[in-house]
Formats: C-alpha cells, sequence, structure tokens
C-alpha cells in the first residue's frame, strides 16, 4: 500500500502488508493505492529495505535518512536493492529525492548527486536499468520502492530522446540510470510500465516556462512509448489504465486540469501530485502504466 500526503515518509511493515507512507502532497485523487495483492507474499527486512516475495514477483521498498549527500544514501540503497534483485529481474523504480533541485552539501544538485550514486551501483552489479520516476519529496529521507519479476523483462527507449543513461555531462557527472518503458508478459497479459516522462527530446527540455506545451510533448513522448511497446490503445486514452501525475506548482492546478480536458484526459480520479520534477525547468511528468 502507498499512502500520499502523509506528515513525514516511512516503510514499515502492518501483519503482512507493506505500507509506504510518503510525504509529497496529493492534489487530485485517493490519497491511498493499493499495488498488488498475493496471499503467498513473504515479508523480509534487510537493513533499510523491506522486501515481500512470492514466487514471481518481487517488492521492496526503503526510507532513509539522507546521509552525507544524497550520493553516498544512494549508493547504500542501490547496492541493497540490486543485491537482493537475485533471479528477478527489476520492472519499475519509483524514487523520491528531498529538495531535489537544491544544491545540498555535495556542492551539486540533490538530484545530481543521487545519480551518481545511483550509476555507481548499477555499473558495480552489471545489471539492467528499468523504467522509473525521480521526483521531490518533503522531509529529509529519500523513499525509494520497486517491482521486480521472475518473468524476463523487456526495457525500451523513445527514438526522439537520447537515453537517460547516455546523456551529456552538462546534466550531472554520471547520468541517471533508468529506461524509458519496461514490460513483462505475466498469464498472457502485457503489463507495461512507462517511465516517468516529461518534455524532452533529444536530451534538451522543451518549451520552459510553456505548461500547455510541456504536457503536449510529454503526451507525445507517451504516444511513441505506447506504440514501441505495442501497449493497446484503450479508447483514445492517451495513457494506460493507471497514471501519477507530478505537477511542480500547485498554483497551476486548475490550469492544468482544463489542459487535460483539451487532451481527452477526463478521469476525475486521476492522481495528481504536488512535486519537484528532477530538472529544474520542468513543470509537469506523468508516467502511465497497464499494471501486472
Ligand atoms: C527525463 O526524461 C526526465 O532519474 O529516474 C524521468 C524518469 C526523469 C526517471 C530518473 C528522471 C528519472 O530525464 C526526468
Amino acid at each position: 500500500m502507498i499512502h500520499y500526503g502523509a506528515d513525514s515518509s516511512r516503510v514499515h511493515f502492518h501483519g503482512n502488508r507493506l505500507e509506504v507512507h510518503l510525504s509529497v502532497p496529493i492534489l487530485q485523487g485517493s490519497p491511498t493505492h493499493e499495488w498488488m495483492r498475493s496471499p503467498r507474499f513473504r515479508g523480509e527486512i534487510q537493513g533499510p529495505w523491506h522486501f515481500l516475495k512470492d514466487e514471481r514477483t518481487l517488492i521492496g521498498a526503503a526510507c532513509m535518512e539522507l546521509e552525507s549527500t544524497p550520493e553516498a544514501t544512494a549508493n547504500k540503497l542501490y547496492d541493497g536493492l540490486l543485491q537482493a534483485l537475485g533471479t528477478y529481474h527489476l520492472l519499475r523504480i519509483w524514487n523520491y529525492v528531498p529538495q531535489i533541485n537544491k544544491i545540498g552539501n555535495s556542492g551539486m544538485e540533490n538530484y545530481r548527486s543521487f545519480c551518481m550514486g545511483r550509476s555507481h551501483q548499477f555499473t558495480r552489479h552489471h545489471l539492467p536499468m528499468c523504467s522509473a520516476s525521480a521526483v521531490g519529496v518533503s522531509g529529509s529521507a529519500i523513499v525509494i520502492y520497486f517491482l521486480a519479476t521472475r518473468e524476463p523483462v523487456r526495457h525500451f527507449e523513445n527514438p526522439d530522446q537520447v537515453p537517460a543513461y547516455q546523456y551529456p555531462t552538462r546534466y550531472g557527472p554520471r547520468s541517471p540510470s533508468f529506461s524509458r518503458a519496461s514490460a513483462v508478459e505475466r498469464d498472457g497479459k502485457s503489463a507495461i510500465y512507462i517511465s516517468g516522462t516529461a518534455s524532452i527530446k533529444g536530451h534538451e527540455s522543451l518549451h520552459i516556462g510553456n505548461l500547455d506545451l510541456q504536457l503536449a510533448t510529454t503526451l507525445d513522448n507517451i504516444a511513441i512509448m505506447k506504440d514501441r511497446t505495442g501497449a493497446n490503445s484503450t479508447g483514445g486514452n492517451p495513457l494506460l489504465d493507471q497514471s501519477c501525475i507530478y505537477l511542480r506548482d500547485a498554483r497551476n492546478l486548475q490550469t492544468f486540469q482544463s489542459l487535460l480536458g483539451k487532451h481527452r484526459i477526463e478521469d476525475p480520479d486521476l492522481r495528481i501530485l504536488h512535486a519537484d520534477i528532477c530538472r529544474a525547468d520542468l513543470l509537469v511528468e506523468i508516467e502511465t502504466q497497464q499494471p501486472l
């Protein structure tokens, strides 16, 4: 279970349930989200990591106070995550980084420092990168949760975008470690996870300061990834079954809601969270999935 809009972030077991409380304010939609259920899930704790495991799914969540730098904390968290995978394959990771666009004690933006530790561990463990998102959270703890499967996972890139792991160093000394989408077949159906998607073409942020055009470019990138992954288009809806929108400026909410209508995104329960986005010039980021 994910609980959005919490006073402070924390991760714990409640009986056989893994509860993630996220201090990210909700602008629209339900405050809780039940991700997945299995009568066979077994809980396990390893350092900051809380795992739920059955024979074909591994879920993990961790909440860890920032140590010296986001890089150091990301190093520890990703070492634990990648080590725990064993024979499971990464499908999707959600990253929440405090003061993500602020320059911290690392001397660089917290997001860039976080990317350094994460990238270091992906290189060290020689593991493929999956779909992901990385946005801001209040408080001073990094929260990460992920989904992995026993079934093999396919990863996809957007031909209109430079792969994030090949971004030039002007965006940070070590590039972000994620793919644009990941998919898995289970019970004869495809589960598809499209990463946090924003107004980026090539490696450049487009339409700086213009929410309307940033939304249009974001949706164009999502359409490309739906096409690449073979997602069934659901009755003209530009998004998949389950989505989450991260909006940087809460004052934009009403304007944004009417822009969604213009793009025929009408669901009043669509979750919109108030969060900073990893690049300071991005106003909106959208993730969408056809979940497991
Ligand atoms: C981008 O496309 C926008 O660092 O894990 C989107 C999804 C973004 C995931 C991450 C960052 C991440 O580069 C930002």
